[in-house]
């Protein structure tokens, strides 16, 4: 009957597992070709494709993700070995806030995880985005260059 919680539901709870082992299987094929990158509840995943910016947004945004967003060492991490892979930098989900020199999560919250480069950020009201270089470092960095799209979901 309706309203009945999954659990009260043989059939229901059969297609859930059925759906869960496809997921999973899916999962395990994607991760192979190299195309998926599980880290904690996130999956990551790059099209191959530099654009700048505003297009790495909405590229995300399209696939009903977003940018590639690293929270802590872990996600960094995992986000650095794409980066690798494709041997090109990535811009994240990170931009300065109005006051120059200080940035944010795209939905204007603090940082709560760091791991700039040596000497960045630099740009002072300048480089508004942030790329990930090749040593998992951060770098502010016009957001016109074309990067290396990661998003994650
Ligand atoms: O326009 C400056 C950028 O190209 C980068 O140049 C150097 O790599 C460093 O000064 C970076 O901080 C800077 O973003
Ligand atoms: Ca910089």
């Amino acid at each position: 009957p309706q309203g009945l919680p999954a659990s009260v539901d043989p059939e229901l709870q059969e297609s859930l597992q059925v759906l869960k082992h496809r997921i999973t299987r899916l999962e395990g094929v994607l991760t192979l070709e190299g195309k998926l990158t599980e880290v904690g509840e996130k999956i990551l995943a790059t099209n191959g494709k530099e654009v700048n910016f505003e297009t790495t947004l909405k590229a995300c945004e399209h696939a009903g993700g977003s940018i590639a967003t690293p929270r802590n060492k872990e996600e960094n991490d995992a986000i650095l070995d794409i980066v690798k892979q494709f041997n090109r930098y990535a811009y994240l989900g990170i931009r300065e806030s109005d006051v120059p020199g200080e940035f944010q999560y795209l939905d204007g919250k603090p940082l709560n995880y760091t791991n700039w480069h040596a000497s960045e950020p630099n740009g002072k009201g300048g480089e508004n985005c942030v790329e990930m270089y090749t040593d998992g470092g951060w770098n502010d960095r016009k957001c016109n260059q074309y990067r290396l799209t990661i998003c994650e979901f």
